[in-house]
């Protein structure tokens, strides 16, 4: 047999696995509840036109996944809690941050310091403090968890928190290149298409989208991949330790984000931070911008907040994909 001969039947015999092979993945796909399966794929990744932190765009290929359409909710979270006891890292230590419009000074710029309170015995129970609780909202996105209780939650349903690039392409919802998740127009500025802040943060909120804090989840329309408030609404947990430079040496395929020994927060230099994406109902055009699809944030791990929530997913091994 010719090498010629030989490679013609190598490829045709890889060809014939690969048709096989992704025959069976569209047929066995079979979507967990109030998931959506993202197809393998190659996107752009980050912005040349955004902040340092998402320099440079770059072109990202990821396995298919299942993602949950809809932020975990309190009622989600409430079974988890009542299944396994969980506590969350605030109930333990009986603080929380929570957002208070600072009074309006002229005298000087104003800072994160100025508007995040640690209030004692606030958690997911009590988002705002011991006054506050989430009756009548349980389809409101559970808040106050930490990255560990955000995997926690995860881990029990066996599934994972995203990874900063599966967020980044469920949120682009397939579009290229764009600025928004509904593209690169500015719409959320005449329309309510997401919950985030409308006016002059931190002092004025308009709530021209009918919501001053939390939203339940779905209240305003899905993205291209079917996912709702992945922009908006609470800002989500996400698998990867932050680097402000990842992306200048990231890995093409699957990329997981730097150790946690590497992670870096220039502004907190020897705090290893997660990233945290999407945006917020605090998120405005003037401050954060956090709701555009490349925008990235650092978030101490063991930190929780009435603005950061999460949302699951599921990850396939191969052995699943040949198990069907
Ligand atoms: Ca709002
Ligand atoms: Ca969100």
């Amino acid at each position: 047999m010719s090498s010629t001969t030989q490679l013609t039947t190598g490829s045709i015999f890889v060809l014939g696995i690969f048709i096989i092979d992704n025959f069976l993945l569209i047929e066995s796909v079979d979507s967990p509840e109030n998931m959506v399966w993202i197809e393998s794929g190659s996107f752009l990744m980050g912005s040349d036109r955004g902040m340092p932190d998402e320099f440079p765009s770059h072109e990202v290929t990821l396995d298919g996944f299942f993602i949950d359409k809809f932020e975990v909710t309190n009622a989600d979270y409430r079974e988890f809690a009542a299944a396994t006891g969980h506590l969350t890292f605030s109930e333990k230590v009986k603080d929380s941050m929570v957002f208070a419009a600072p009074q309006q000074s002229h005298a000087r710029r104003l800072g994160p310091l100025d508007w995040w309170q640690l209030v004692q015995h606030a958690d997911w129970q009590h988002p705002q403090g011991p006054d506050d609780n989430i009756e009548g909202r349980a389809d409101h996105p559970v808040v106050q968890v930490s990255y560990e209780d955000a995997l926690a939650y995860c881990n029990w349903l066996d599934k994972d928190l995203p990874t900063e690039a599966q967020y980044e392409y469920a949120a682009r919802g397939g579009k290229q290149g764009e600025i928004y998740s509904w593209g690169s127009e500015p719409r959320h500025q005449s329309e309510a298409i997401i919950n985030n802040w409308q006016g002059d943060f931190p002092h004025q909120n308009h709530q021209s989208d009918g919501f001053a804090g939390t939203a339940p989840v779905g209240s305003f329309a899905a993205n291209d991949f079917g996912l709702h408030d992945i922009t908006g609404n609470v800002w989500e947990w996400v698998s990867d330790w932050y680097h402000p430079a990842y992306y200048a040496m990231s890995p093409l395929k699957n990329p997981q984000g730097v150790t946690e020994t590497s992670s870096i927060d220039p502004a907190e230099p020897g705090l290893a931070k997660r990233s945290i994406r999407g945006g917020s109902f605090l998120c405005s055009d003037n401050y954060c911008m956090g709701f555009r699809v490349s925008a990235r944030m650092p978030a101490a791990p063991d930190s929780s907040s009435n603005h950061t929530g999460f949302r699951c997913v599921k990850n396939r091994t191969l052995l699943e994909r040949f198990s069907h």
